[in-house]
């Protein structure tokens, strides 16, 4: 998957590459690991559904859906060009996209909306939400997180990037969101706070949060944008990236030296 980020980037020379890097862990856990879904039947009701708030890091969704069967890969290279259907900020006319989510704080909201939907229908389905910390300074997004926990909304999974950058800087700059998972736990969420880079913690995560009832639950990520790419990683500033072209062979090669086979117990 990171791999069809760098080279969705590398087409066009720029995009949200360190968003769709960072995320990289979680998508493969739930797209690979977590979800009920069929990517050969996408109106199957009692699928999951994965919201994508934030609709700028469709980079690592498109990544997601593309592994999973449901965009062919050879359409990622279309990635931010006219008439594509992969837009930087991905919406309805994307295969897969369960939501548009470019206009940040209304994912949590169509989330609650959608959890309540199905319990109504009397659905298994769980939906699961990507948020930013950035979008934690929109309003709405605190209104939905209320209902959820009064609605008791235990097929809610709400997972919050941590990556501690926005547009203009970091958000304690910005306007401070912390502490993040005091915030989620006052709103009456289950909530755990874990490395988000780490596929072992977020399977676990997952293991833990459905062993508690009758609560929402919050998986608070600490990421690191650019993931996998050194030169992205120590980077100050990651929101959006332009690259020369004769730079994007060297990124290749530190991601293709960072995936080299880890220990990481499963
Ligand atoms: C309602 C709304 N306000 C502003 C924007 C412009 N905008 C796009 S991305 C972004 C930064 C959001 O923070 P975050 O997602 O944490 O940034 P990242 O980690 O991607 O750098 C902003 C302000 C928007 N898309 N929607």
């Amino acid at each position: 998957m990171r791999r069809h980020v760098l080279r969705m980037a590398e087409t066009v020379g720029q995009g949200y590459v360190g968003q769709g890097l960072g995320i990289a862990d979680l998508l493969a856990v739930l797209y690979f690991g977590e979800m009920k879904y069929d990517a050969a039947n996408l109106a199957w009701l009692d699928r999951d559904r994965f919201l994508l708030s934030i609709g700028h890091y469709s980079i690592g969704l498109y990544a997601a859906l593309a592994e999973a069967g449901v965009i062919p890969i050879e359409e990622l290279d279309t990635y931010g060009a006219d008439e594509s259907r992969l837009e930087m900020a991905g919406s309805e006319i994307t295969p897969g996209f369960e939501m548009t989510g470019g206009s940040l704080g209304h994912g949590l909201g169509q989330a609650v909306g959608m959890a309540l939907g199905v319990r109504l229908d009397r659905r298994p389905s769980r939906i699961f939400n990507l948020l930013s910390d950035g979008e934690l300074q929109e309003g709405a997004t605190w209104e939905a997180a209320m209902a959820a926990a009064h609605h008791q909304l235990d097929h809610l999974f709400a997972f919050i990037d941590c990556n501690n950058q926005q547009a203009d800087g970091p958000p304690s700059q910005v306007m401070n969101v912390e502490s993040v998972h005091e915030k989620w736990k006052a709103f009456g969420w289950d909530t755990q706070r874990i490395d988000g880079n780490s596929v072992a913690a977020i399977l676990g995560a997952i293991d833990q949060a459905k062993t508690v009832p009758g609560k929402p639950h919050a998986v608070v990520l600490d990421t690191m944008m650019g993931k996998g790419v050194r030169a992205f990683e120590i980077r100050e500033k990651n929101h959006f990236i332009r690259v020369d072209a004769d730079e994007w062979r060297m990124l290749r090669e530190q991601l293709e030296a960072a995936a080299s086979p880890s220990n990481e117990k499963i």
